[in-house]
């Protein structure tokens, strides 16, 4: 593997830049750029100036026209800025051209998001899963020079001088690296499913916390479970997931998986490299969809966070809407109509607790939603079938006819499969059911 981390040249100021495209709202285009300055904040880049250009239709060399490009430049080297980032995205080719005219770091919103996980990234599955993504993100973008990659590699917010390498070289040993790294992350995974595997002897539904970055949803955890995750008031706090024991008012348990939260427009390769990371999210029965209600564009951040949920394919598990920080909200009738089409809405108060008794009696209504009625014939030697369904059902009926254990049963539908081979149509002749003589 090379190193080339020589004297990398920090980025100072940064300078913004929203595209307004036919029928957005000026305030649309300024909330898109105001959270871009927070996501420059969470790197740790100031920010010293932004525009809005007006565009009905992005131009394939500099996305604006050349004038436009121009005045961005001279408000630019007014204000000192060194690192120009779109709110849009970015083509190679076009960060090829921008950064040839500006002498100046130019990216996207996306890229702003890989930068940051590779500066949270704490655990080896959650580095390993970022340089991956950002590997794959430069690799289109290498033709240009060498300082994009040396500016990822020397860290968040820096930039390298130029690299001698031939690019053909490096083109390949990016393959080559990326390829290291899927080996070195398959073999996490391998182990990390080994684990899953020894902990699921009994299986524990599992519901997942999701939703759009600095909704609540460590503080939730913790709250619910005495857990210690980390929380702040800053983008993507948490990468790793954490998963804790809770237990229902109906002293039914569950788990809950607290795990990364979503943006508009997350990197695809983002969402594609923490596959595993969001397994839980993958497995779960069941999500707790947070949303931070006091935020004046919740429901864009709901919309953005189902967008994430269908591009891992579980958007249609039973969901329930949290409507989180109920305790600051100040537009109460924006909330209504929220979750309409979610199993359940609740309005709680991760903070002050306030709201969490109605989640957890939620959570334990849906989990009963979940059970299916089923009628089971198990050989005489299977008592493992019958043991089985008394402890993760109701037993209705128990009858033996010599050869068989008959039982009516109600099971959680997620472990129907189980019982596949031994289900039947009806009770025979003579097997006394729940509401028999
Ligand atoms: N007022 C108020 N603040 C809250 C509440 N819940 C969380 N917060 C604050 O919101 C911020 C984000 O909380 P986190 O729990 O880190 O959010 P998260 O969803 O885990 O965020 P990421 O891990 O970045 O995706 C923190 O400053 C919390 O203190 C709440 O109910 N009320
Ligand atoms: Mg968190």
């Amino acid at each position: 593997m090379f190193d080339i981390s020589e004297n990398p040249r920090l980025v100072e100021r940064a300078y913004l830049v929203g595209i307004r495209w036919r029928g957005d709202s000026e305030a649309a285009v300024q909330d898109h750029l105001d959270e871009l300055a927070q996501l420059m904040d969470t790197l740790g880049i100031p920010v010293v100036g932004r525009d809005v250009a007006r565009l009905s239709q992005a131009k394939p060399d500099l996305i604006l026209g050349a004038g436009r490009a121009e005045a961005i430049l001279d408000d630019c080297r007014r204000l000192e800025a060194d690192c120009l980032v779109f709110d849009e995205d970015v083509s190679p080719t076009q960060q090829r051209n921008w950064e040839k005219l500006s002498k100046m770091c130019v990216i996207d919103r996306r890229e702003v998001i890989l930068d940051i996980f590779a500066k949270r990234a704490q655990t080896r599955e959650a580095r390993l899963q970022t340089r991956l993504a950002q590997l794959e993100y430069s690799l289109p973008r290498l033709r240009r020079a060498w300082t994009h990659l040396e500016r990822q590699r020397g860290g968040a917010g820096q930039r390298g001088g130029a690299g001698e390498l031939q690019l053909e070289m490096d083109q390949r040993q990016i393959r080559d690296w990326i390829a290291s790294i899927k080996k070195e992350l398959a073999e996490v995974r391998q182990r990390r499913s080994v684990q899953r595997k020894q902990r699921g002897v009994k299986p524990v539904p599992n519901a997942a916390l999701v939703g759009y970055t600095n909704a609540g949803k460590s503080t939730l955890l913790n709250a619910l479970t005495g857990a210690q995750v980390l929380v702040e008031d800053q983008l993507f706090a948490t990468l790793d997931p954490t998963t804790r024991r809770i237990v229902l008012p109906n002293n039914q348990e569950i788990l809950l998986t607290d795990t990364v939260g979503f943006i508009r427009k997350l990197p695809h390769g983002l969402v594609e490299s923490f596959k595993a990371t969001l397994e839980e999210t993958r497995l779960a029965d069941y999500l707790l969809h947070v949303v931070d209600a006091s935020h004046p564009k919740a429901t864009d951040h709901i919309e953005a966070t189902r967008a994430v949920l269908k591009e891992l394919d579980v958007g249609d598990k039973p969901t329930i809407l949290v409507l989180n920080k109920s305790d600051v909200v100040e537009e109460r009738s924006a909330l209504v109509g929220l979750g309409r089409d979610m199993d359940a809405v609740v309005e709680i108060s991760a903070a002050t607790g306030a709201g969490l008794d109605a989640l957890l009696a939620l959570l334990a209504d849906l989990r009963g939603r979940e059970m299916t009625q089923l009628i089971l014939e198990a050989p005489m030697d299977r008592y493992d079938v019958v043991s089985l369904a008394h402890r993760e059902g109701h037993v209705l009926s128990e009858s033996y006819t010599g050869q068989s254990i008959w039982l009516e049963v109600e099971i959680p539908l997620r472990l129907r499969h189980l019982f596949e081979a031994y289900t039947r149509d009806t009770l025979p002749e003579g097997v006394r059911g729940a509401d028999g003589p």
